[in-house]
């Protein structure tokens, strides 16, 4: 039997790094859309991070170009198309809200457009997410809570998550979209809190820090480890039927709690260390989110595996390793 191919964007980020290793692991041949930079040596890191970089084939191609997006799919007709590219930073989005309009909004339009044109059988994923429900409605969030954006990434990833909906509507394509709570692991990106606690923990107890800046320590948010959700995307696009999901764990922890949890691996107090600097608060937050995930439990029969506490443990290793190599 010929491996299923399967497409990823976004795979040079943290999700895409660690759905690239479980599909190799399942037999796939994966493909990855690489957009050119200055700095092509680092572009894989977390794919060698995973020991998988050689053995998924990169595409030149951008998001926002869809004449590079047919061009691969021309040649490529994927099986699964999993959609993780995106500007996905949040307070970013407020400093370029165009290119986030373009890179997290049209690029699913142009993703969808392509799928229909270039190979309507395959299998489609789209990464949404549970800023779309920014200012909270229902104390838990699940599939038939109301969405209230709070931020120009929130309302592209609304219009993602609609477009999606409608062309499966429209045109019958198998298309899914997992509206996924916050995932982290060790290849999270060093700009969001969870990454930026535990290297902050892993540098102030190796010395080469004195305190740690953050802004908003109140916020609240269902905190799951990438490694269990990207599982949970692929079982999306073996059903027989595409459909909306979230992921989550059912567990909402402060950014104050996850200080504390991840100084304490490294037996200090968060209070002696922490600060707040006004620069990193947002124009607009949200306070609190919680998923409720029973219908992937009931549907997927997916299960969130690693708690909080383990997940923070294994960032502050990783972040402590990463310092003493330096
Ligand atoms: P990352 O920020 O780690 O990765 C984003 C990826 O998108 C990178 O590979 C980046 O490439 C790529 N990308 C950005 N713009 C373009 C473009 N114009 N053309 C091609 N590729 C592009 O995100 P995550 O792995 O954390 O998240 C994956 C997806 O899931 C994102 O869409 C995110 O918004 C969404 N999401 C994430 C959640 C989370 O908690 N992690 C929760 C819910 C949704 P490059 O390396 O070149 O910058
Ligand atoms: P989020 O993640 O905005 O939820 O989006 P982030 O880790 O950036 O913020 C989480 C919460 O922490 C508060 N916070 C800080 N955040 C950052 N980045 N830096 C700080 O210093 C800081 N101090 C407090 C924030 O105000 C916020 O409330 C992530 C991204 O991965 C999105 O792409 C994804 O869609 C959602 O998760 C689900």
């Amino acid at each position: 039997m010929t491996a299923k191919k399967a497409l990823i964007t976004g795979i040079t980020g943290q999700d895409g790094a660690y759905l690239s290793q479980f599909l190799l692991s399942k037999g796939y041949e994966v493909h990855g859309v690489l957009r050119r930079s200055a700095s092509a040596s680092v572009i894989d890191e977390r794919l060698k991070w995973l020991g998988v970089a050689g053995q998924v084939e990169m595409h030149d191609g951008n998001l926002t170009d869809i004449t590079s997006l047919l061009r691969i799919f021309q040649d490529l007709r994927p099986d699964e198309v999993y959609n993780l590219g995106a500007q996905s930073f949040v307070k970013s989005s407020w400093q370029q809200p165009l290119l986030t309009g373009q890179a997290t909004a049209m690029s699913v339009s142009n993703m969808l457009e392509t799928v229909r044109l270039a190979c309507p059988e395959a299998r489609f994923y789209q990464a949404s997410s549970s800023e779309m429900y920014g200012r909270i409605q229902e104390p838990q969030q699940s599939e038939t809570t109301p969405f209230y954006p709070r931020s120009p990434y929130a309302v592209a990833k609304l219009y993602g998550h609609w477009i999606t909906v409608n062309y499966r509507e429209s045109f019958g394509l198998h298309a899914s979209s997992g509206i996924l709570f916050n995932h982290e692991s060790p290849l999270r990106g060093i700009e969001f809190v969870t990454r930026k606690i535990t290297d902050g923990v892993a540098r102030i107890k190796l010395g080469k820090a004195k305190m740690l800046a953050l802004g908003n320590l109140d916020a609240k948010r269902d905190w799951g480890h990438a490694r269990d959700y990207i599982q949970a995307m692929w079982l999306m696009l073996q059903q027989d039927n595409p459909d909306d999901y979230v992921v989550a764990t059912g567990r909402t922890e402060s950014v104050r709690e996850f200080c504390r949890l991840a100084f304490a691996c490294v037996d200090l107090n968060y209070e002696d260390f922490v600060t707040v600097d006004s620069k990193n608060m947002r124009p607009a937050e949200v306070d609190v989110l919680l998923g409720d995930a029973s219908k992937a439990r009931k549907i997927l029969g997916w299960e969130p595996v690693t708690k909080l506490e383990e997940m923070i443990a294994e960032m502050v290793e990783a972040d402590l390793e990463r310092h003493k190599k330096k």
